[in-house]
């Protein structure tokens, strides 16, 4: 969709705060548009990097896209802000221990909402994208108002987009915008309205910082569910795949997967958002909680099983470690705690993984990982796993001492490895562990 020149008169230049894996690519965007946007960050080298147009993350077309976005001449990468019209803030909001939880670390966006204070003039429109707790849009605004004296429009229009797919889903999703008033919905959907095609849906600004934090919450929950249903088929001997596949046979039912734990840096974070909100968040927490336990619980039946099965001076090849398949992101990952109490535990561990590049502990290469290993134990659902056929896996079987896979995410075919010798434990499957 081009703009409509005629109808934005009001707004001409926009400033966004924060270039990364939502910042780079919006104001790439309405750059394309014919805004004039002035792209900030306070790292300098990654704003050399963008100047020079090379990339400073890997995401499908954004190359494309920022080349375009430059050669337009409407986009401009600098350290400073400068007067805009508008100001979009994309900066990241990790999490801090805080409580026996986790509680929103705000200071990027303080600190970005303060660099920008010297520039503002009457008539404003400030928006944040990045995930906040609710009421963070009011209290910045109630902050901006009294210290600056200027009338500012404000307003909350979370991202939504999954890496990978960025490009795609910034025009192509729904979006939600909250505004401070109704004006400022108004004025903040103008801006979106450039260039998504999916519906733009207004609210106010607290409703807004709740959606975002609700989506990533039912997320969270439901797999929580998943994973209890998990532990509890353990327990009854029955196998919680099954069970879930049919139960989603209902019309109306949509069990996730269990797994051994969640990661990553949204859905394992953001409900601690809400529950650092309010005392009533009381199903949140505890689910939090149970997934944030899954590495323990994982961790144990292993140590378990191999007190039972009397092996001693276990070696256990982990095959994957980031947070969910086919990534290479190991933030919050389930696999840290998991080979944590494993070498507590007097594991000999040795990590295969063919996406991470980055991690703690050394990594192997696959036959390392396998050689003289008494177990296998799949963390990570790569599709490189899913694939293994008879001939990989009767190559593995001669590396191994004992034949033992542990799968955790239900990827393998456990017939084939079954049938070529393989002792197969399944999480969630009581029938394939030692009571
Ligand atoms: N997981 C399970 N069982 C499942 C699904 C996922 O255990 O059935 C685990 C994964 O292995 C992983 C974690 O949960 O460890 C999170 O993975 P994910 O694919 O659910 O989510 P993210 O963190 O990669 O991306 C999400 C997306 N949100 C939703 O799907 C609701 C994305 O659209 C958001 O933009 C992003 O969070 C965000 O920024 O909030």
């Amino acid at each position: 969709m081009k703009l409509d020149k005629s109808k934005q008169k009001e707004i001409n230049k926009i400033c966004v705060v924060g270039l990364g894996y939502i910042g780079l690519p919006t104001a790439s965007m309405l750059a394309i548009q014919g805004y004039q946007v002035i792209g900030v960050d306070i790292d300098e080298k990654r704003v050399k990097t963008i100047r020079d147009g090379k990339l400073i993350i890997n995401e499908q077309g954004l190359m494309t896209l920022l080349t375009g976005a430059i050669t337009s001449g409407n986009l401009v990468v600098k350290t400073e802000p400068e007067e805009a019209d508008v100001y979009i803030i994309c900066v990241p909001t990790p999490a801090m221990a805080y409580n026996h939880g986790k509680k929103c670390d705000l200071s990027c966006v303080l600190s970005a909402v303060n660099n920008i204070k010297p520039y503002l003039k009457d008539e404003n429109l400030i928006i944040i994208e990045s995930t906040i707790p609710p009421k963070t849009t009011e209290m910045i605004y109630n902050d901006i108002t009294k210290n600056t004296g200027k009338n500012i429009y404000m307003a909350y229009c979370p991202e939504r987009v999954l890496p990978g797919n960025i490009l795609k889903e910034l025009v192509e999703n729904d979006r939600t915008i909250g505004g401070i008033n109704e004006k400022s919905a108004q004025l903040a959907k103008e801006i979106y309205a450039s260039f998504v095609e999916g519906n733009l849906y207004m609210t106010d600004s607290t409703t807004a910082e709740m959606v975002k934090l609700m989506e990533n919450t039912f997320r969270d929950t439901n797999i929580a569910l998943a994973n209890e249903f998990a532990k509890v088929s353990t327990e009854l001997n029955i196998n919680v795949w099954d069970a879930i596949n049919l139960a989603n046979k209902h019309p109306r039912v949509n069990i996730l997967n269990p797994g051994p734990g969640v990661g990553g840096h949204c859905i394992s974070i953001d409900p601690w958002f809400i529950v650092g909100s309010s005392e009533n968040a009381e199903l949140i927490k505890k689910a939090r909680n149970l997934n944030d336990d899954m590495p323990k619980y994982v961790a144990s039946l292993i140590i378990k099983e191999f007190k039972e099965m009397r092996i001693c001076n276990p070696k256990v090849g982990i095959f994957g470690i980031t947070y969910k398949g086919d990534v290479e992101d190991t933030r919050e990952t389930p696999a840290r705690a998991i080979i944590d109490y494993l070498l507590q535990n007097d594991f000999e561990v040795s990590i295969y993984d063919p996406y991470a590049v980055d991690f703690e502990y050394p990594l192997s290469t696959m036959e390392e990982s396998i050689k003289n290993s008494d177990a296998l134990i799949f963390l990570t659902d790569h599709d490189e796993f899913r694939d293994f056929g008879k001939d990989d896996i009767l190559e593995i079987s001669k590396l191994m001492r004992n034949k033992i896979v542990i799968d955790t995410r239900n990827i393998l075919n456990h017939n084939l490895w079954k049938e070529l010798g393989f002792d197969v434990k399944l999480l969630g499957d009581g029938r394939t562990w030692i009571k």
